[in-house]
């Protein structure tokens, strides 16, 4: 039998660009066309399977798939027993609570004895567990934030990402539950040739995690200068130091987090760097 993992990945919505574009980044290719559920990649021995996000952690659990892309609310929700591989970093959200704007909300006691639509009942119900409040809590799959103004609840916990879906339907976030971000989860029981397999997968994914949070910085600067420098653009075992035609300078070359970057620049710029460059790096291996 071929030696082959599957991804569950979800087909179309807000987690399928970047869950794909992750994978290609990750110098894996395949065929994408529409409305396909299946796909095999030519150069790497998986094969993805597109589902609907709300099934890809219980085609994970059961061994459907070994490994799958979804969101912690989702997985969280679904309360499969799956391993959470890694943090992604891409389709960031939070869960809150919300309510009509012209209610004063003097805290969580609010919530007591009231009604809240949500698609995510099992998270409320931890949080409002957790907060000793009792309140009904409404399932439904789609449009929550409408259920205040047509009457079917007082409240409504649902994802916000920049607030405006709940200003348009005259809501106000009141408390935030559970923050969310795409993640890898996988199978709790693969055997060792998919774990090796797994393990490649993931030795990519780092590579490109690192590699987009860091900046390669060229700059050039005067040699009486260059210690000084130096401290400020460690990089990874030491800056490289060219010499520039103009005696004098050379050109420091070095790799650094971009936070980092922006931190240092305008003492860079004191000791004398100049010319300053910042080139992103596809892919990071140390
Ligand atoms: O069809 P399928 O079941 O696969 O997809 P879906 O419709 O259930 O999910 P989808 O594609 O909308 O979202 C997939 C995942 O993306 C979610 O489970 C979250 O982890 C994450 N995510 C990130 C979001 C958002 N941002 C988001 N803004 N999911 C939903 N929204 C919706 C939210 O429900 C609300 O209607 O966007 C609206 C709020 O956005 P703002 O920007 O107006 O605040
Ligand atoms: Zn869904």
């Amino acid at each position: 039998m071929e030696q082959i993992i599957r991804i569950a990945v979800q087909k179309s919505g807000r987690l399928s660009d970047d869950s794909l574009s992750l994978i290609k980044e990750c110098g894996i290719k395949f065929y994408n066309g529409t409305g396909k559920l299946k796909s095999t990649a030519t150069n790497f021995p998986v094969e993805f399977l597109f589902l609907r996000d709300d099934d890809i952690p219980g085609y994970v659990a059961d061994g459907v798939a070994d490994l799958g892309i979804v969101g912690e609310n989702e997985l969280v929700e679904k309360d499969k027993d799956v391993l959470t591989l890694k943090k992604l970093g891409f389709s960031k959200c939070r869960l809150s609570l919300a309510i009509p704007k012209g209610q004063e909300y003097p805290g969580i006691h609010y919530f007591q004895g009231k009604s809240i639509a949500t698609s995510y009942p099992k998270i409320l119900d931890d949080y409002l567990k957790s907060h000793q409040i009792e309140a009904e809590i409404h399932e439904i799959s789609g449009s929550v934030e409408i259920a205040p103004s047509i009457g079917l609840a007082e409240g409504i916990c649902d994802i916000v990402s920049s607030g405006s879906t709940l200003l348009m339907n005259g809501l106000k976030e009141v408390e935030e539950i559970f923050k969310s971000e795409a993640v890898l989860i996988g199978n709790h029981d693969m055997a060792d040739w998919k774990k090796a397999i797994v393990d490649k997968l993931l030795f990519r994914i780092n590579a490109v995690q690192k590699g987009k949070s860091n900046k390669y910085v060229l700059m050039n600067v005067p040699n009486a200068s260059i210690s000084r420098v130096i401290e400020l653009i460690p990089g990874m075992r030491s800056p490289t130091i060219l010499p520039l035609a103009q005696e004098g300078w050379s050109s420091v070359h070095s790799v650094l987090s971009e936070d980092q970057f922006w931190e240092n620049i305008e003492e860079l710029r004191a000791a004398g760097a100049e010319g300053i460059l910042v080139v992103p790096i596809e892919k990071m291996v140390i």
